[in-house]
């Protein structure tokens, strides 16, 4: 694994201070503020590896949840900024699905689909089964995003394209999964037609879907 940048670092060891700091350092010197959200990803995912190995516990989590959170409210305006030409280009429906309640990267996915002109239908976390048919029924949307964190959880999103298959609209929306454990597997698994590594690719095939 290649080595942790200071920021990443800083991250792993909830230095707030230095994380701030190195944020606005970075953002003073133009760096896009999406090489600074891949760098936190990495930090993230060392909290993450600390957390299964006993050394951080649920408080770290949320501490570093909380770090993550101000960081991404210095970065927002950055991120709608970059792609503010764009017009509309239609709904996506998205949501962390039930029994889940990570919020932080389903929110990076809902700014830039906004900045890149999509109207998006935040359904927020721990989202049952229903609300999502019932909403991508109701909007016409022709994306549906789904946001799990948890391995248990994976269940959950085969649960959805079920339902959609049920309400007789699976063919009607394309649907995309994403969520750090998630991978290639995990969306043959529960039947999604696409996996997103992050928000940036989440991004470009709802423009792929709407054209
Ligand atoms: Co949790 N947690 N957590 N946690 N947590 C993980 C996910 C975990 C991997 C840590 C670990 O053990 N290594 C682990 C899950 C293990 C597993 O099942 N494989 C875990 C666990 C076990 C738990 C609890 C069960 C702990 C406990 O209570 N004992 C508990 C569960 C609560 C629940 O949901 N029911 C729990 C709780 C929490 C907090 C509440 C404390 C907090 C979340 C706060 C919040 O979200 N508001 C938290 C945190 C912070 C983490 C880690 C450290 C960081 C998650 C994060 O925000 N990453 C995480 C470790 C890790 O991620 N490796 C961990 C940064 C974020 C930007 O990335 O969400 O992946 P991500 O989003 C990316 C892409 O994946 C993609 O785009 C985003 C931006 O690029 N993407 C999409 C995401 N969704 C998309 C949807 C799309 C497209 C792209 O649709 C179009």
């Amino acid at each position: 694994m290649a080595e942790l940048t200071a920021l990443a670092k800083a991250l792993v060891e909830l230095d707030e201070e230095q994380v701030m700091e190195l944020v606005k350092q970075k953002l003073d010197a133009g760096e896009p503020a999406m090489n600074i959200i891949k760098e936190c990803n990495e930090g993230m995912a060392g909290i993450g590896k600390r957390f299964e190995d006993g050394v951080y516990f649920l408080s770290e989590l949320i501490f570093s949840a909380e770090i993550l959170q101000n960081v991404m409210a210095e970065l927002e305006p950055h991120l709608k900024e970059s792609d503010q030409k764009a017009e509309s280009r239609g709904i996506v429906v998205l949501g962390t699905v039930k029994g889940d309640i990570h919020d932080i990267g389903k929110n990076i996915v809902a700014t830039l689909l906004t900045g890149a002109g999509f109207e998006v239908v935040d359904l927020g976390v721990d989202v049952p089964t229903e609300a999502f048919v019932e909403k991508v029924k109701e909007t016409g949307a022709k994306v549906l995003g789904m946001s799990a964190l948890l391995s248990f959880t994976y269940p959950e999103m085969k649960t959805v394209i079920d339902a959609l298959k049920d309400a007789g609209i699976r063919d009607k929306v394309t649907v995309i999964i994403g969520g750090a454990p998630c991978n290639e597997q995990v969306r043959e698994f529960v039947g999604a037609d696409y996996y997103a590594i992050d928000a940036v690719t989440g991004v470009n095939i709802s423009k792929q879907v709407y054209g």
